[in-house]
């Protein structure tokens, strides 16, 4: 839904087709599929970063959409009221529409019938990302999925995201021994989800590097004010960049990020890769060029830490495989 209208989706299928063509025409070494079945610890690691009754609400939205009516089988559910300020949060409605209200933010985030199963998988990669580095079997391991997640809150879906698969991915290096994690955000919009759920922890430092949120999606969040919370004071880093920013203004604040992290003692990093900065991009407004995606991966690898990388946003379907397999060979390779 964008301006009144039903119009196609930006976050389509050929964009993970694109990215995966270009690993194999690079010859990446070992492309896993996610397909083993999610063991009991994944399903215990789901709900320490998302609320259960959110997952539970997740899992059954479809065949509550098509049981209201079976002609619904041909469409997407949308969201079309919202509980905004005022209004009780802790009271689950009955009512299917109000329930998709109460677990989003935005009407431009459709579920459909694979929804779940894409998103469970999708997080269920990350999971085996995550615990590849943690256990030393690689230094990087890249979660090629989609939806991205890094929209998602602990009880809520937006911005094409429904688990937060980034989120999950510190959470499990976290439990898999690494005391302080990092995420480094580079998404063109804020990673309000990530950010929202490590507010207000001190373990888990959240770095996002994207378009002010006074002009740019998600746009309320995002601002350079939000330090952290509680025990997470000092531990959330919003770098917001005005439309038109180019590479050279954009990697000064990647050096920032960086160094943030570096000072925060890091010692694994999750990278919410987007490759929505890039020039071309239909819904976005920095002015990185395929070649700069290379010098991202190249200064990302400079911290010498365990990497988990995320799939997210990058709408510009032709690039999206050359912009965000330039970031992994630079970090591998630069
Ligand atoms: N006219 C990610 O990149 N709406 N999500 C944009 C543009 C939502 C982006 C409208 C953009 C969501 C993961
Ligand atoms: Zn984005």
């Amino acid at each position: 839904m964008f301006r009144g209208r039903l119009v196609p989706c930006h976050e389509v299928p050929a964009r993970l087709d694109h990215v995966l063509a270009e690993l194999r025409r690079r010859g990446a070494a070992s492309l896993l599929a996610a397909d083993a079945a999610p063991d009991a610890a994944f399903a215990a690691l789901l709900e320490r970063i998302h609320a259960p009754r959110y997952l539970r609400f997740l899992e059954r939205a479809w065949d509550e959409w098509i049981a209201l009516d079976p002609a619904n089988a041909q469409l997407d559910a949308l969201p079309s009221v919202w509980p905004v300020r005022g209004f009780r949060a802790d009271v689950e409605p009955d009512n299917f529409a109000a329930r998709l209200g109460l677990y989003s933010f935005d009407a431009g985030t459709p579920l459909t019938a694979g929804s779940w199963r894409a998103a469970r998988t999708g997080a269920w990669a990350a999971a085996q990302a995550a615990r590849a580095v943690a256990q030393g079997r690689q230094r990087c391991a890249f979660a090629l999925t989609r939806p991205p997640g890094h929209h998602a809150g602990a009880d809520f879906f937006g911005g094409y995201c429904f688990l937060n698969n980034a989120a999950l991915a510190a959470q499990a290096l976290r439990e898999a021994g690494a005391a302080r994690v990092a995420v480094l955000d580079v998404d063109y919009h804020h990673g309000n989800g990530t950010q929202s759920i490590f507010y207000e922890r001190g373990d888990v430092l959240t770095v996002s590097i994207h378009g002010d949120p006074r002009t740019e999606y998600p746009f309320y969040l995002g601002h350079a004010d939000e330090r952290g919370a509680g025990a997470g004071e000092g531990a959330n880093l919003n770098l917001p960049l005005p439309r038109g920013t180019d590479f050279d203004a954009w990697r000064a604040a990647l050096d920032a990020a960086i160094e943030a992290v570096r000072r925060f003692g890091a010692q694994a990093l999750v990278v919410p890769l987007g490759v929505d900065t890039f020039e071309g991009d239909p819904i976005s407004g920095f002015r990185l060029q395929s070649a700069d995606y290379l010098r991202v991966g190249a200064r990302l690898a400079s911290l010498a830490l365990p990497t988990v990388f995320t799939f997210e946003g990058g709408y510009a379907v032709a690039e999206v495989g050359v912009n965000a397999v330039n970031v992994l060979d630079g970090f591998e390779n630069g």
